[in-house]
């Protein structure tokens, strides 16, 4: 048995502090395997200080440390703030050097899109990219029998399948602490997504067919959550949410019939959508729903490569109105084949979206062995050899950025519920967490008067009340 260190380095908490999900299903992987496990967050960690990380890896003394990556930047292109996660990694690699000779490996989803330059900026001594639960295990099965791995181990051919997913082990201090501050905690039902569009990284990080977990599986971790954990909000984490077979009711049909008594969200993609599917959905407790709707017309859904069309976003919109269940829609814009006509006749079909929240990033953030990265290089916006660690955007050569800009904030101006820079929107969410609300908070400025938890009374419900 060894000892394994796992750090959760994201310390990002806009639009909300996500649950670090990543280092509990490894730690549920390596406890499989016999190893004792410790997770260490650091967002936690940097308003706790009891527990320094130094003190931690000498009490603790791991034979490994793991060290989860998120995010690399906040893909906005217009961001005021810091926004690039990576800079204190390096940093934060010597520190356990310094303490400790265990040796440092390194995983998560930022570090899957770009794991050579992810490793060599941290200078880890390993990293896994992909899902880690069996390879970091070989990895270390291989380092405890002195062979010498390569410094990257790849996803393996076959992936995880049905059979082997785990229940994450969640971290009852850190439960608290996320529910606390974001209201929620997250579970994953799926991996992977056969969807093509172009800019996207997640079939990268996850594979590009769904694997779906059991939905008695699924029910029983949530009854878990509520039961050990008394958690009674979720997102659900998976790339897209209703995939086209349907699998994803199944889910909800257990946690009606289990009295499962949750609330949640998740994204999903504007398909043809049965409003007495979406019934089903929200009498299982689906209380937002964030869509990735991404091209405002037809044009630019097509140069996304989206293979739907904006009478799909309407369609999928007006059910979730039908059903009153809050939605929220992101745009990109300046994608390719974005033209000043296009601009003009996305931001008209916006304005039909009547309930829904609206969120636009200007820009598209190019990521490598992405098709988009390809188009980048072969129009000249990006060099071949740029490494895209540090953000670049693309932005059709058809349109003038600061242009597209001015005319989207002018059409959103003092518009309730359309958020432009998405600065603005995050602005709109601290003001709603200073209040003491706690959720994705977006799906409470659309005020929609028969959405209200049907289940429970959090604090924000009763804190609405005194506002
Ligand atoms: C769900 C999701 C969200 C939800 C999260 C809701 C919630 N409560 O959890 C919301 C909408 C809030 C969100 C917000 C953001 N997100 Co997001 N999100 C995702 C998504 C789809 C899934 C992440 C997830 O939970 N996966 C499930 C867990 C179990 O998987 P995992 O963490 O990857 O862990 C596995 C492996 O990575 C590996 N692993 C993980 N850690 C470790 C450690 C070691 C040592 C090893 C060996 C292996 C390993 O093994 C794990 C198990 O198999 C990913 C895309 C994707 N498909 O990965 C983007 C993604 C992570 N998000 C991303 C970004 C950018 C953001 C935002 C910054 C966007 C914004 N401007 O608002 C914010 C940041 C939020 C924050 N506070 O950090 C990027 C990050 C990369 C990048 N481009 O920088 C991703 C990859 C999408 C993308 N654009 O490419 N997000
Ligand atoms: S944008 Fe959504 S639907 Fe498209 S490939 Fe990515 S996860 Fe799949």
């Amino acid at each position: 048995m060894s000892k394994i260190l796992l750090i959760s380095t994201n310390t990002c908490t806009s639009p909300i502090p996500v649950y670090p999900l990543g280092i509990a299903l490894i730690a549920a992987a390596l406890k499989k395997n016999g190893h004792a496990t410790r997770q260490f967050d650091l967002l936690y960690n940097q308003e706790n200080k009891n527990d320094s990380l130094g003190r931690v890896l000498l009490e603790f003394a791991p034979d490994f440390v793991g060290i989860s990556v998120r995010n690399i930047d906040n893909v906005d292109s217009m961001a005021t703030k810091e926004s690039w996660y990576l800079s204190h990694l390096k940093n934060l690699v010597s520190q356990i050097k310094g303490v400790c000779q265990a040796p440092i490996i390194i995983g998560g989803p930022a570090f899957s899109i770009m794991p050579e330059n992810i490793l060599e900026l941290s200078n880890a001594d390993f990293g896994v990219v992909g899902e880690g639960e069996i390879t970091l295990n070989r990895l270390i099965d291989d380092l405890l029998k002195n062979k010498k791995p390569p410094r990257i181990i790849y996803p393996d051919k076959i992936p995880m399948e049905t059979p082997d997913f785990l229940s994450p082990q969640y971290d009852n201090t850190l439960v608290n602490y996320y529910m606390d501050k974001s209201g929620m905690i997250n579970y994953q039902t799926k991996r992977g997504c056969p969807h093509g569009c172009n800019y996207c990284s997640y079939p990268l990080i996850e594979g590009h067919k769904f694997r779906k977990q059991d939905p008695e599986f699924v029910v029983e971790n949530l009854i878990r959550l509520k039961k050990q954990f008394n958690v009674n909000k979720l997102f659900f984490t998976d790339s897209v949410f209703n995939d086209p077979r349907g699998d994803y009711l199944k889910i909800a049909e257990l946690m009606i019939k289990k009295n499962c008594k949750m609330e949640w969200a998740a994204y999903f993609r504007p398909q043809k959508t049965q409003k007495s599917e979406l019934e089903l959905l929200k009498a299982a407790g689906l209380y937002a729903a964030e869509i990735g709707s991404d091209g405002a017309c037809d044009t630019t859904l097509k140069g996304l490569n989206k293979n739907f069309l904006f009478e799909d976003i309407l369609a999928f919109n007006e059910a979730c109105h039908k059903t009153a269940i809050p939605c929220a829609h992101f745009f990109m814009f300046g994608g390719p084949g974005e033209t000043p006509d296009t601009i003009t006749q996305s931001l008209k079909n916006i304005e039909h979206l009547k309930k829904s929240v609206v969120f636009i990033f200007s820009g598209i953030r190019i990521l490598p062995r992405t098709r988009i990265a390809a188009i980048a290089k072969a129009q000249g916006i990006i060099d071949k050899n740029d490494s895209l660690l540090q953000p670049s955007y693309y932005v059709s050569p058809l349109v003038d950025k600061k242009i597209m800009d001015a005319k989207i904030q002018a059409a959103f101006h003092r518009q309730r519920g359309r958020f432009f820079p998405p600065e603005k929107g995050e602005m709109r969410m601290k003001a709603l967490q200073i209040f003491g609300f706690k959720g994705l908070l977006w799906d409470m400025i659309l005020n929609i008067p028969e959405h209200k938890s049907k289940y429970f009374h959090t604090e924000s419900s009763c804190k609405s009340q005194e506002i």
